[in-house]
């Protein structure tokens, strides 16, 4: 490894003097202008990690649902999941260092993880339709040459698909074919299959609304329909065509406010889903014959998918252990519901799908979901091989439901949350279960919330534990929270110091909307006054 020349090729990709990035929830995220070193360090970062793991890393080129300005960068670990949070440290070092201490830098972290240079690096590169993606995945394979790695820059794909890639060049194959149409194939095919085993379903006509958020969605959703167009008829709106990227539109926008994208035609009571600009999040929702708008979060996503595999396991006679993860973010009634009425237990983690989706690991199945529509069900492999055994050997209802089973396992992409896997096992659930989207909704009764946000100086100076539902810090924060909940009725609130933006976050849910909102703004005047609020204070909204 020749230190020299990277250093060299460094100051092509110069980092400037004293900004400072660190690694947060999902990689490197700001403004696009930024960003040319941080995607170069990455390269370098991502060869190494290689040569230690011995096995092909992702770097995906994307901020998601941020605006189209901003960019950001991530890396994937062997198995399709987020990097270790040993090496996101070093990615945070090596992105800070000055251009003078790059081989220091370099050094340390080859030293600490035992990295043999001799060793061969392969690395995958993928990017969004953002403006700057093209020349900051540029910059990526610039720091992976430069350190001696091969690659395979894919170009545009999701961020699922890459995750999905990745997993597949490691498993020798065996999770699929590392390749688009690998990619497609496998979904259509899993999809196709477990549709055919609906019988009735009561909506002949199957079509569903897609807003793509003016991202990589749509242009993935296109190449894929031709696969699956008799079983599903697919509307694409926000295609990029036109509108900026997640303006106004998006699953990131629909969740949080509550309301339909532009650019959609909603027709009373239409099934429409919306993607985020990477196409990891996706939630549905649809307008009433009053024209009143409803949501269908993440939350339900999963009580829909756990219902549903709950019902085949008892079909098929199997008691495997199955457990749905969320955040403190999901709604009060959801949890209620899963724990309650369908008897399925329910952990809590902090935000952030690398924590979700370890957790989900635990179990034989885990269906992990985020309230934000981020998420998947999770098979362990075990569990996968019997089921396709099962699938095999069975016939009748039990080796129907096998066989649904096994369909479900391929069609879940179990690398990471995916908006277009997900779409297919929900669209296939709905119609072999003949539900309209009312029925889904009205499993159970959202509790009212509110989200806000409140500026301080320093956001660390909020420490959170229980799975962020409590603040340690700073003194009295917590128990003024605990004061203001008891006012309300079926009242919980939390605060927490975002991971992607320099603000702090407020959470608050009640009986009523009303109630949810002057617990939200009354949280957030206790955040402004005990952990620095800066700027104007927070004002009622209501
Ligand atoms: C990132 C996370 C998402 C989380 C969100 C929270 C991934 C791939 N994405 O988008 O899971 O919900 O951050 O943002 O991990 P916040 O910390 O700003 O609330
Ligand atoms: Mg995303």
């Amino acid at each position: 490894m020749d230190l020299e020349a990277v250093c060299k090729r460094s100051a092509c990709h110069a980092k400037p003097q004293g900004l400072v990035l660190q690694y947060g929830t999902a990689g490197f995220r700001t403004n696009a202008q930024h960003l040319d070193h941080i995607m170069f360090r990455m390269g370098l970062l991502a060869v190494l990690r290689s040569k230690q793991t011995r096995s092909t890393i992702g770097v995906m080129v994307t901020a998601s649902h941020n605006p189209e300005e901003d960019n950001g960068v991530k890396l994937i670990d062997p198995l399709g999941e987020m990097l270790a949070p040993s090496w996101e440290e070093h990615a945070t070092c090596l992105a800070s260092a000055e251009e003078q201490d790059m081989p220091r830098v370099l050094t340390a972290i080859m030293e600490k993880e035992a990295v043999d240079p001799q060793q061969a690096a392969f690395v995958v590169i993928g990017r969004d339709t953002r403006p700057s993606s093209e020349k900051l995945s540029q910059s990526v394979i610039d720091g992976v040459t430069v350190l001696g790695g091969q690659f395979h820059d894919y170009g545009l794909l999701t961020t699922p698909q890459l995750h999905y890639m990745v997993y597949c060049r490691n498993s020798g194959d065996r999770y699929g074919k590392a390749t688009i149409e690998g990619y497609c194939q496998k979904l259509s095919k899993a999809f196709v299959e477990l549709t055919k085993q609906a019988s009735c379903s009561g909506d002949e006509n199957r079509s569903v609304k897609v807003d793509c958020a003016n991202g990589i969605g749509a242009l993935k959703l296109k190449e894929m329909e031709h696969y699956f167009s008799q079983g599903l008829s697919v509307q694409l709106f926000n295609d990029g065509t036109e509108g900026r990227l997640n303006h106004l539109c998006g699953a990131d926008f629909v969740k949080s406010h509550q309301k339909p994208p532009q650019g959609m035609e909603m027709k009373s009571n239409e099934r429409c889903c919306s993607f985020d600009g990477d196409a990891d999040r996706i939630v549905y929702y649809y307008c009433d014959a009053n024209g009143h708008f409803h949501l269908i979060d993440g939350d339900k996503i999963a009580t829909l998918i756990s219902s549903f595999l709950k019902e085949l396991l008892l079909e098929l006679g199997e008691s495997l252990n199955i457990g749905v993860i969320q955040t403190a973010y999901a709604n009060g009634s959801s949890t209620r519901y899963l724990e309650e009425v369908m008897k399925v237990p329910v952990h809590c983690t902090k935000t952030g799908v690398k924590h979700l989706h370890h957790k989900a690991q635990e179990f034989d199945i885990g269906v992990y979901f985020e309230a934000n529509g981020h998420g998947t069900a999770l098979f362990s492999e075990a569990v996968e091989v019997k089921i396709k055994r099962l699938a095999q050997e069975l016939e009748d209802e039990k080796g129907k439901a096998a066989k649904m089973l096994a369909s479900i396992i391929d069609l879940f992409n179990q690398a990471a949350g995916d908006a277009i896997s997900d779409m297919l096992v929900i669209e296939a659930i709905l119609a072999l279960k003949g539900l309209t989207v009312q029925q889904w909704d009205a499993i159970y009764v959202d509790l009212p919330n509110r989200q806000l946000k409140v500026k301080v100086a320093d956001r660390r100076v909020i420490n959170t534990t229980d799975a962020e539902r409590q603040a340690v810090t700073p003194p009295g924060l917590q128990e003024a929270i605990n004061d203001l909940v008891k006012k309300y009725k079926l009242a919980r609130a939390f605060v927490r110091p975002s991971g992607t933006e320099d603000i702090v976050r407020v959470y608050a849910e009640a009986d009523s909307q009303e109630s949810a909102d002057r617990l939200a703004y009354e949280v957030s005047l206790v955040v402004f006054q005990l952990a620095g609020g800066i700027g104007e204070r927070p004002q009622p909204s209501f």
